[in-house]
């Protein structure tokens, strides 16, 4: 009885009031009306060239094109339906009858405008790099030992990859000061925790946040040593409290861990809802911050040493690279 009672309640109920005072711009928003408050719609002249993804699955579609003579990527994507607007949905809509067979009918339903809202990501000015990490592309498995990733992948990120711009911005408190959840200052051990990119921080069923290490030179796992064990277990304990007292999720919940290879080089961690199947946490490319912390602990060398397995896409300059040393 409990537990249907608790599924009753709308997820927005679930969300602690401080999480709720987090939520994304169409809250403060709620009609869409933001070019009539004075936003600009800055995508009334976005050409579209490519349509680098459409995924159904993702209930999203990935843009390339141009913003005032600029390359950019679009993505828009429709975000969950959240249990606590069923009801708005169902008393403000219209309804059309599309087919009708014995007890079945389909309905196309129009919600209300402003439960109608799409998720739309602006990257602008993109980068080559951009366009790439969203088009479909074929992947293969690349087993990388600790020499293929001095001689062959250092070099290569040392040149190539993302700007860390963004994030330097986020531990400098340019942007996004208001969104963060937890920081710890510390220099050696501390952290910035925030709400991820992706996540419309609207339900807690895909929640995903991450957090940032404020040392600047650790750029991914095959960095890490016993020396940074302090600092791991700090952002794994902070980190799980924090997101307790801000959406009281428990750490049973929670799915933390690297990416390898991440697409930017500066040490962060990904916390995100169990409940959320979320595209990169499978075994090619997550591995659980838990498991990097015991295998640091039982060998301080083990990410320079171990061979990791991760997917390249057949464009990747990384993949030439592995393919010109003859490693594939
Ligand atoms: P990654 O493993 O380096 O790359 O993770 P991935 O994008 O292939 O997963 C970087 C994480 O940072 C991703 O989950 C991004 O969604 C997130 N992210 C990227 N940018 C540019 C931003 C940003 O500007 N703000 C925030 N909050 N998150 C970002």
């Amino acid at each position: 009885m409990a537990d249907k009672g608790r599924k009753r309640k709308g997820l927005m109920d679930e969300l602690p009031e401080q999480a709720k005072q987090q939520k994304g711009d169409s809250e403060a928003d709620p009609d869409g009306n933001a070019e009539e408050n004075g936003e600009k719609n800055i995508l009334s002249g976005f050409k579209t060239t490519t349509v680098l993804k459409d995924s159904a699955l993702e209930k999203a579609v990935f843009l390339h094109g141009k913003l005032e003579d600029q390359e950019a990527v679009v993505i828009l994507q429709k975000t969950p339906i959240r249990e606590d607007t069923v009801a708005e949905i169902f008393s403000g809509c219209k309804l059309k009858l599309e087919m009708k067979n014995d007890i079945y009918s389909i309905y196309h339903l129009q919600p209300p405008a402003h439960l109608n809202v799409i998720k739309t990501t602006v990257i602008c000015p993109a980068t080559e790099h951009h366009v790439k990490k969203y088009q479909v592309q074929e992947h293969f498995l690349v087993e990388e030992t600790g020499e293929d990733y001095l001689s062959i992948t250092l070099p290569y990120i040392k040149e190539q990859r993302f700007s860390l711009q963004w994030v330097f911005n986020i531990l400098e408190k340019k942007a996004e000061a208001d969104r963060i959840v937890y920081e710890d200052s510390d220099k050696d051990v501390g952290f910035v925790l925030l709400p991820d990119m992706k996540w419309d921080q609207k339900q807690i069923h895909d929640l995903y946040l991450i957090a940032i290490v404020h040392q600047r030179d650790l750029k991914s796992l095959r960095d890490l040593t016993a020396s940074h064990l302090p600092l791991l277990q700090n952002i794994c304990t902070k980190g799980k409290a924090a997101i307790l007292k801000r959406y009281g999720l428990p750490s049973s919940k929670l799915r933390i861990y690297f990416h390898y290879q991440p697409s930017y080089y500066h040490l962060h961690i990904h916390f995100t809802a169990l409940s959320f199947d979320v595209p990169g946490c499978g075994v090619v490319r997550a591995h659980l911050l838990s498991d990097v912390i015991q295998n640091l602990q039982s060998d301080s060398h083990y990410y320079r040493k171990r061979t990791l397995s991760f997917p390249l896409r057949a464009d990747d300059g990384l993949f030439s690279k592995f393919k010109q040393a003859e490693r594939l």
